[in-house]
């Protein structure tokens, strides 16, 4: 399969086609309607897995351990990280981003990121990141990445098959919409809660931001991709919600990667999350994402407190 994409990377270029035919693999499944039930499992977050989650993750695994170049997967589905061969690359993965949101027909995707030498949870942090982004399984396959410092679109010609892959030259786009949700607020702390109330003040005239909220987060960055605005899924005081839900390295860090790459910014309330330590291969962040007036104006918020 070619993917008319040339990696700006030495030896990457399979690792990219290993994940696009993993991708197509699982957009046939979609396309078939398959794969959309609960399975009888969870994984190390304990989330209930749908059969599509355990699918994505097999195939996921099946190509990138076809390449020597891929040295460890690590995937939100396996505990580990699954040592596959020495080669110099390691490969994160979300297979399957969204799935309860898929399960109403809400276009789903997975997220990757690829780390040069990593041979422990700790060396999966921002710093060390080289290519990471999102593939999305709606109305057509499509995959928004970084690689290096270049951002690119694709999408599969559903006719004849054909992937497009273009660079995005244009900074990132700047409007006034937050995607969060909003269940934990009354347990949010003050700041963010004063933040969001501030942001949809509509009193005297004052124009709200927009919300928007997919539930699925690959749907909600690629708003943020196309249009801007700002991502969250904060930390809450409530059980299970201490810092937030999402994982550190292989849902926040190659989103983030990406959209620094287009000139955002993000954080988790105080730090770049491209700054942040990892502790466990599957720790959970609060997570904001967005343009950086947004980020920056967040994180005032929070040290005012
Ligand atoms: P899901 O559990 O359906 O896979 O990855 C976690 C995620 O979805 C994100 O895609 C999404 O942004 C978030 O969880 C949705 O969380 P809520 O159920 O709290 O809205
Ligand atoms: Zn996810």
């Amino acid at each position: 399969m070619a993917i008319g994409f040339k990696s700006q990377l030495e030896n990457m270029d399979g690792i990219y086609s290993a994940l696009f035919t993993a991708a197509e693999t699982i957009y046939a499944v979609l396309q078939k309607g398959e794969g959309l039930k609960f399975a009888t499992s969870s994984n190390e977050s304990g989330d209930d897995q749908i059969e599509l989650d355990v699918i994505a993750d097999n195939a996921f695994y099946d190509t990138l351990s076809q390449d020597p170049n891929v040295r460890y997967v690590v995937s939100e589905e396996r505990p580990d990280m699954n040592k596959v061969s020495d080669g110099p690359y390691s490969v994160a993965l979300d297979p399957i981003d969204g799935s309860k949101s898929a399960l109403i027909g809400i276009p789903c995707g997975a997220i990757f990121g690829i780390w040069k030498d990593a041979d422990s949870a700790a060396d999966f942090h921002g710093g060390n990141i080289l290519a990471g982004g999102f593939f999305v399984f709606g109305m057509t396959l499509e995959v928004y990445f970084a690689d290096g410092g270049k951002v690119y679109k694709g999408q599969k010609d559903p006719l004849t098959g054909t992937w497009t892959v273009l660079p995005i030259a244009d900074p990132m786009p700047s409007a006034d919409i937050i995607a969060i949700n909003g269940q934990m607020q009354k347990v949010w702390d003050k700041w963010l809660q004063d933040y969001i109330n501030d942001a949809v003040d509509a009193t005297d005239g004052k124009k709200p931001h927009n919300m928007r909220w997919f539930a699925s987060m690959v749907s909600d960055m690629k708003r943020m991709v196309l249009q801007g605005g700002l991502f969250a899924y904060p930390s809450a005081n409530f059980k299970g919600y201490e810092s937030g839900k999402l994982r550190l390295v292989y849902e926040a860090i190659p989103m983030a990667f990406l959209i620094h790459a287009m000139g955002g910014s993000s954080t988790n309330g105080d730090t770049c999350i491209l700054d942040l330590p990892v502790e466990k291969l599957h720790q959970k962040v609060p997570v904001f994402i967005g343009d950086k007036a947004k980020i920056e104006a967040l994180e005032a918020y929070k040290k005012k407190g």
